[in-house]
């Protein structure tokens, strides 16, 4: 079955499960930045969420600038924000202290 895009009542429920957590204006997608002491920390950082990626088979948009990574996630197969980006968010957050 494919995957369902969130309507708009799931997408702000589900984002008061997700501190740290903001969704992009156009609504699509939920990006996070998250700062480290240095790069080796923000890299093994990266490693966790790309071993819960492969576990979820969901992959996020991300970028690394030394201790900074910023992370999008959007669902590409259903063109927007799924309870796959919500799910991987998540697990993202149990990674990090609370925010
Ligand atoms: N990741 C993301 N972010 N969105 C997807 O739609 C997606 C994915 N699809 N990872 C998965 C892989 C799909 O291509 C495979 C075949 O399951």
């Amino acid at each position: 079955m494919p995957v369902q895009r969130l309507s708009d009542a799931e997408r702000a429920a589900a984002l008061q499960g997700l501190p740290g957590w903001a969704l992009r204006t156009d609504g699509l997608a939920i990006s996070r930045h998250f700062t480290f002491a240095d790069f080796s920390a923000a890299f093994g950082f990266m490693a966790r969420v790309a071993l819960i990626a492969e576990k979820l088979d969901h992959h996020p948009e991300w970028s690394n600038v030394w201790n900074r990574v910023e992370i999008t996630l959007t669902t590409h197969d259903a063109g927007g924000l799924s309870a796959r980006d919500v799910a991987m968010a998540r697990e993202i957050n149990q990674l990090v202290p609370a925010v």
